[in-house]
């Protein structure tokens, strides 16, 4: 399925928004960093993730080990940042343990 990449207006806006995400170095994908108490901590959170990107056919690049979680945000198919990524941000900021 096609979707417009954002335009660099656009990815500036949505980043002023998401404060704890930032723009991986190449400018086409955004990054958070996150720990929790306890791997099962990091895996839960990683399942309500999991679900919601598959309810909504976007999915994440991550990586775990024990109670931290990174995760890359991007659209294959927009060769870059998407409407779909800042959607996908906002609903794991909404689940993520406020720091
Ligand atoms: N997830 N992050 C990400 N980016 C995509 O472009 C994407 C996806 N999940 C499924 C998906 N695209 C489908 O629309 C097919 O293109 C695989």
């Amino acid at each position: 399925m096609s979707i417009a990449r954002l335009t660099d207006a656009e990815r500036a806006e949505a980043l002023a928004a998401l404060p704890v995400w930032h723009l991986r170095e190449d400018g086409l994908a955004i990054v958070r960093k996150l720990k929790f108490a306890d791997f099962n901590a990091a895996f839960g959170f990683m399942t309500r993730v999991a679900i919601q990107a598959d309810k909504v056919d976007h999915h994440p690049e991550w990586f775990n080990v024990y109670n931290r979680v990174e995760i890359t945000l991007t659209t294959h198919d927009a060769s870059g940042l998407s409407r779909r990524d800042v959607e996908m941000a906002r609903f794991i900021d909404a689940i993520a343990p406020q720091a």
